[in-house]
């Protein structure tokens, strides 16, 4: 399949914390040369200001039928983020093919729960800085 054909579910916390936002968004704009995402709104800034005209229930079963539908997962794991957590484990079951990134400091141990899942293969988990995506992004793609 050409790369640009891929469905590409991309990850990232909202009611987690949104102190991140911006730099999902420039994951967003850099992963769109590689495929469709299917999740842009992680990646606005006013996405808790939105008034939204689905219920959390419709937000779910849309979630779960975009993460059934798509190709890979990319996940920004820093913020920790239930929803996340739950999106990476159903991934996982769905057999994705799953990228996690974490960008290690003071303060934030990743969830053995996501790094004890990295088999090298179909789920990977990177330790990054941003200046790093490119990279990652050429060799996962
Ligand atoms: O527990 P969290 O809210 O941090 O979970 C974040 C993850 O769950 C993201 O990766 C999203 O894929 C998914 N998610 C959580 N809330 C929403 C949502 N809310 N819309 C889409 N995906 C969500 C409504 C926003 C809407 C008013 C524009």
């Amino acid at each position: 399949m050409d790369t640009k054909d891929l469905k590409i579910y991309f990850c990232g916390s909202i009611q987690g914390g949104r102190q991140d936002a911006e730099l999902y968004s420039r994951i967003i704009h850099k992963l769109k040369q590689y495929g469709k995402v299917l999740t842009e709104v992680i990646g606005n800034k006013d996405v808790l200001k939105i008034e939204a005209d689905m219920t959390e229930t419709e937000i779910y079963q849309q979630d779960i039928a975009w993460l059934d539908s798509s190709d890979v997962v990319v996940a920004e794991v820093t913020q920790p983020s239930l929803g996340v957590g739950v999106e990476l484990g159903r991934a996982q079951l769905m057999k994705k093919k799953v990228l996690c990134l974490f960008r290690p400091q003071e303060g934030k141990v990743l969830s053995a729960m996501v790094r004890g899942a990295h088999d090298g293969d179909s789920f990977i988990v990177k330790d990054y800085r941003e200046e790093d995506l490119p990279t990652i992004f050429s060799e996962f793609f």
